[in-house]
């Protein structure tokens, strides 16, 4: 039925699998500015800071407890089976996509596992947090390693690639995100633009919620598998879904 989907996620699809959200309740900002940890000057003002909010959530990352969950896996499952063109667009920093084995995958606002040269613009895998010792082997004289994430003001990555997928998608699906950060939480209206049907999951209506065609209201590790195998089943999207699901 659906020949190119499109689907962003947000942090509401990591919840489950135990790492914070921004906005939720004990939410990342709660504790920090945005203006101190997630922009440029904040960085130039403290780079310790900026390094110690990026290195803790580094470590609860690798520390064994964060595993993906059923809606990262249900996400891999449609890559693997679904025969038309698939492409993941993520907010999130996190690995849990990769380690539930999608592929088709693009981190529109940074990886938490990168470093990046800030003169280069070159990205090195971390081994461990980011700290002094972390240098390019670009330049000379090397270059302290930034995090290779996208913060206020700064450019998203692959936004032609984006921009491209939505213009061709019949489908665009978002889930777990709130809808309050650009150019990401415009993309459903580029789907529109081009007659895609758009669906959006989460546990509260989004900020951009009027956009969407459809509503999926609940948790991701339960919703997106029950959508993903509709999807395999060439069942189309409908009001009557709408109202059995949030039934
Ligand atoms: C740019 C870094 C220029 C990595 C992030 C005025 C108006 C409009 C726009 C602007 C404006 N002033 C400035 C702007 C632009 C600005 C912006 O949008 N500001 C906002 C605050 C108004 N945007 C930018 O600066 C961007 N760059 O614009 O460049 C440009 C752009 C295009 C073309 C040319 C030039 C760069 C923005 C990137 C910032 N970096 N992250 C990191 O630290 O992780 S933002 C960060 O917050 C995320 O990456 C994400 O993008 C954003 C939103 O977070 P969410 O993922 O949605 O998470 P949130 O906590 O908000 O929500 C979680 C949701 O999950 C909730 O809805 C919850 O209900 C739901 N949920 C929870 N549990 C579950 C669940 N759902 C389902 N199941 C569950 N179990």
């Amino acid at each position: 039925m659906y020949r190119q989907i499109v689907v962003l996620t947000g942090a509401g699809i990591s919840a489950e699998s135990g790492l914070r959200t921004f906005r939720d309740q004990d939410g990342l900002w709660e504790e920090h500015l945005i203006e101190d940890v997630a922009t440029p000057e904040g960085y130039a003002r403290d780079p310790q800071l900026v390094e110690r909010f990026y290195n803790e959530r580094w470590r609860q990352l690798h520390n064994g407890d964060v595993e993906p969950n059923l809606a990262h896996v249900a996400l891999a499952k449609l890559e693997q089976e679904f025969e038309g063109e698939l492409l993941i667009v993520t907010q999130n920093i996190d690995d849990l996509h990769e380690r539930a084995g999608s592929r088709r995958l693009l981190h529109m606002h940074g990886e938490l596992s990168k470093g990046r040269c800030p003169r280069s613009r070159q990205t090195f895998l971390l081994r461990d947090p980011l700290g002094e010792h972390h240098t390019c082997t670009c330049c000379i004289p090397a270059q302290r390693l930034r995090p290779h994430v996208v913060w206020f003001g700064e450019m998203p990555i692959g936004l032609d690639r984006v921009q491209h997928a939505l213009d061709t998608c019949d489908l665009f699906i978002a889930i777990g995100t709130s809808g309050s950060v650009y150019p990401a939480a415009g993309f459903v209206d580029t789907a529109n633009h081009h007659g895609a049907q758009t669906v959006e999951v989460n546990i509260v209506p989004p900020d951009n919620d009027s956009q969407f065609q459809y509503h999926l209201q609940g948790k991701a590790s339960s919703l997106v598998p029950y959508l993903v195998d509709r999807i395999l089943n060439d069942e189309v999207i409908s009001d009557q879904y709408d109202t059995e699901m949030t039934a």
